[in-house]
């Protein structure tokens, strides 16, 4: 018998990184470390498409369900920008890198995760995709233009060629972000 907190998982659907992106980005960045306020691993760099929270075992195989017969439209090639930060570089709470080509194509397949996710019987997200990857979370808010600005685009392109569902692991020191299915794109 499983035990009964096994059966509900905290899950997001995210673009996991390659290997070659994530330790590009690190060295990229590795003259501006430590970032403000506190930078999770590498490993758990990612871009989030839907935070799902808690989903229990059977809400969970409806999602896969859902999921897979969604439409999730082509891959493609997805290029980085700068630095950016939530809400306001002046005051921020999360710093953030930035997408840039291909950006429209990760927010229309945002919108296709979207579908599958409320025919599951999630309540639709009311905050509009903003595509970031988040690099710190910081408290208090610190001023970062001055950051933002010194560090230039990120060179390396990330091919979009399927989804990830994680399922987050709070505890002590930074989230465990496990994969447990993937999603191919077309
Ligand atoms: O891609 P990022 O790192 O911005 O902030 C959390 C992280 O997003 C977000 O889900 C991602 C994986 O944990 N997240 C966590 N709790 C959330 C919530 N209650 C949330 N997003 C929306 N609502």
């Amino acid at each position: 018998m499983p035990r009964s907190e096994d059966s509900v998982r905290r899950v997001f659907l995210a673009v996991d990184l390659d290997d070659e992106v994530r330790h590009g980005l690190a060295a990229h960045l590795g003259s501006w470390s430590p970032l403000p306020g506190s930078s999770p691993p590498p490993a758990n760099w990612h871009l989030t498409l839907r935070f799902l929270g808690k989903v229990d075992e059977p809400t969970y195989e409806t999602l896969l369900a859902k999921l897979d017969e969604a439409e999730l439209g082509p891959s493609f090639s997805l290029s980085f920008g700068g630095l950016g930060a939530f809400p306001r570089a002046a005051r921020a709470t999360v710093l953030w890198l930035g997408t840039d080509a291909g950006s429209d194509a990760l927010g229309g397949l945002a919108a296709a995760i979207e579908g599958a996710v409320v025919e599951a019987g999630f309540m639709p997200e009311e905050r509009p995709f903003h595509p970031h990857l988040t690099l710190s979370r910081i408290r208090p808010p610190q001023d970062v233009q001055s950051l933002i600005e010194s560090v230039p685009s990120f060179p390396l392109r990330q091919a979009v060629d399927h989804i990830t569902v994680f399922e987050s692991i709070l505890g002590r020191g930074p989230a465990a972000y496990v994969p447990l299915e993937v999603f191919e794109l077309d």
